[in-house]
């Protein structure tokens, strides 16, 4: 730490200027080939402005070691995690496959490509999570006379199809619920709900387990669709004190968006690996796409995650964000 405060102080005046961390940051930003990243000079004035805590124009010793301590040293060494979402039967040839989907994707394909991806890296964590329903699932279409619709409904039971978005009266006590109808899919303990047999399991995996509860869908593998109750998964990555979660799996534009919405609003360095990812509809893809690189995530391609998650690939875009994240729980304090 001493040695890089020394080495950016060019004037050696004991602070760092505006311009040398500046030139700081640019060394950072750099591809796994040591190439500069082009960075707009807005992004680096953002970035000082949360590290000069004080506000004198100059980062001093102290507001370095902040600097270093919760910064520069994740960008430079992630903590990772591989998410990989619903690679179960059912969503590949089952009662759910996305074959039948309007894409037509073959859910097959995520399997060698996830499979090296696991070969490939070390991450500090792998977690598998599985679409997880029991049998009075609010989502099964044919589940759908079970509960109470709402007014505004404008699908009634006796008329719902598949795929249809229906609006339940939960409680029946005029609280409407959106929920899109899907095929039984994902039982528990059915073989459908079984990952996909040839999906390697990493060493020290953990698994989590949503859409348990009956009435309420999970879509993502943090939070259920109405941001209620929330799996395991939260907490398994902050003891570990991760700070990268790269996703993939199965459906792109359904469980697969959900997820990595959610590991963005939770504060991690979020990357969407695109291969590794199979869906429903194409226009849901791109807007999965669209909207993980505007909320500061990053899409790419299986072929990149290595480079990222050693440290050595680090694209301005994420350290941008882990640092907004600071400012933001600082502020927060
Ligand atoms: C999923 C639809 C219903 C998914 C789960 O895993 O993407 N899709 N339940
Ligand atoms: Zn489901």
């Amino acid at each position: 730490m001493d040695a890089c405060f020394k080495a950016f102080d060019k004037d050696e005046d004991g602070f760092l200027s505006q311009s040398e961390f500046s030139a700081l940051c640019r060394a950072l930003f750099r591809n796994e080939r040591g190439k500069p990243y082009p960075v707009d000079t807005s992004m680096l004035d953002t970035i000082f402005t949360i590290f000069d805590t004080n506000k004198d124009n100059m980062i001093d010793k102290e507001e370095f070691r902040y600097c270093w301590q919760k910064w520069i040293k994740q960008v430079v060494r992630p903590v990772t995690a591989l998410v990989v979402v619903d690679v179960q039967n059912d969503f590949i040839s089952g009662s759910l496959a996305i074959s039948k989907c309007p894409a037509g994707h073959n859910g097959e394909e995520v399997i060698p490509i996830i499979n090296r991806i696991l070969e490939e890296n070390r991450f500090d964590l792998v977690v598998y999570s599985l679409d997880w329903h029991p049998e009075n699932h609010v989502s099964f279409i044919d589940n759908v006379h079970l509960r109470p619709l709402h007014s505004t409904s404008k699908v009634t039971s006796d008329e719902a199809q598949v795929y249809d978005t229906v609006i339940f009266d939960v409680n029946n006590d005029g609280t409407p619920m959106e929920q899109k109808l899907w095929p039984r899919h994902c039982v528990q303990k059915s073989w459908g709900s079984e990952l996909h047999q040839g999906l390697k399991i990493a060493e020290d995996a953990i698994f989590v387990y949503k859409g348990t509860d009956p009435d309420i869908d999970s879509y993502s593998a943090f939070w259920d669709n109405n941001k209620k109750s929330h799996t395991t998964l939260n907490e398994e990555l902050s003891k570990r004190n991760v700070t990268d979660v790269f996703v993939c799996g199965i459906a792109y534009d359904v469980c697969v968006a959900a997820t990595t919405r959610h590991a963005i609003e939770e504060g991690y360095r979020t990357v969407l690996v695109d291969d590794g990812c199979r869906g429903v509809c194409d226009t849901d893809i791109q807007a999965t796409k669209d909207q993980t690189t505007e909320n500061g995530g990053l899409v790419v391609d299986s072929s990149q995650v290595k480079g990222l998650a050693t440290g050595r690939d680090r694209p301005p875009i994420l350290a941008y964000r882990m640092a907004l994240e600071l400012a933001k729980n600082k502020n927060n304090k």
